[in-house]
């Protein structure tokens, strides 16, 4: 598994032009791309960054990957990012590394959007799924209810014994539902209740998808 996940992001390297701004996502295949990135910006790449998460923030700094705050006049010319699960029609399923408001907000503004997985990603549309979705704290409970009303169940976050936190200070609810039937409205029937800050559910955001296997990388167009 690791060693696909070094592949394909490696193999997104490809991607970036010296005086970009990228996205720079969660988790551990895009940890591989910090790295691979850091390489290459002792090469002679020039690059800025602006990260996902408190965790994508900390690895950019330890590779030395100069950051941005993302500002009004902050234009993103790529993110690459991980997914969780990658469908049929190239929408995702994400959040399991608790970061989707973020990784979602500068996926969303990024001019190009590519996703970097193992094949173990790749999934049809239909089986249970658990969606993740970050609520307010306050009054998490009725949120919950509402949520449930809608055919989920849910659980609230914890590692550790700890309730999850997220870097935006919220908690993360992991919603189970037989069958997403359609992603989009799903995610806007959560996303329109009061509590809810957004859900792992990324729909038509996805330029590029490049998957790892064991015969290499192939790439697919959002
Ligand atoms: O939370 C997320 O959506 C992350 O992108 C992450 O879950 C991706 O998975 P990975 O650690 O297998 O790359």
């Amino acid at each position: 598994m690791d060693d696909k996940k070094q592949l394909v992001a490696k193999e997104a390297i490809k991607y970036v032009e010296s005086g970009m701004t990228l996205g720079l996502g969660s988790g551990s295949t895009v940890e591989w791309f910090l790295k691979y990135l850091s390489d290459e910006m002792k090469l002679g790449l020039n690059i800025v960054g602006v990260p996902t998460s408190k965790k994508t923030e900390r690895l950019a700094n330890h590779y030395g990957i100069p950051l941005v705050e993302l500002a009004k006049e902050t234009t993103i010319d790529l993110a690459v990012d991980g997914a969780d699960l990658v469908f049929s029609d190239l929408n995702l399923l994400k959040g399991g590394g608790g970061s989707l408001v973020r990784e979602k907000l500068i996926d969303w503004i990024a001019e190009k959007l590519v996703i970097i997985v193992d094949d173990s990603k790749m999934v049809n549309q239909s089986g249970q799924f658990e969606v993740p979705v970050e609520v307010l704290s306050f009054g998490w409970e009725k949120t919950k209810e509402l949520i449930e009303a809608q055919g989920y169940t849910c659980q609230l976050r914890v590692i550790n014994d700890e309730t999850f936190i997220s870097d935006n200070g919220n908690f993360i609810l992991d919603c189970k539902v037989d069958k997403l039937y359609d992603l989009n409205r799903a995610h806007i029937y959560l996303k329109q209740i009061t509590g809810v800050v957004d859900t792992g559910l990324f729909v038509n955001m996805v330029d590029l998808v490049m998957i790892g296997d064991k015969h290499g990388v192939r790439e697919m167009n959002g």
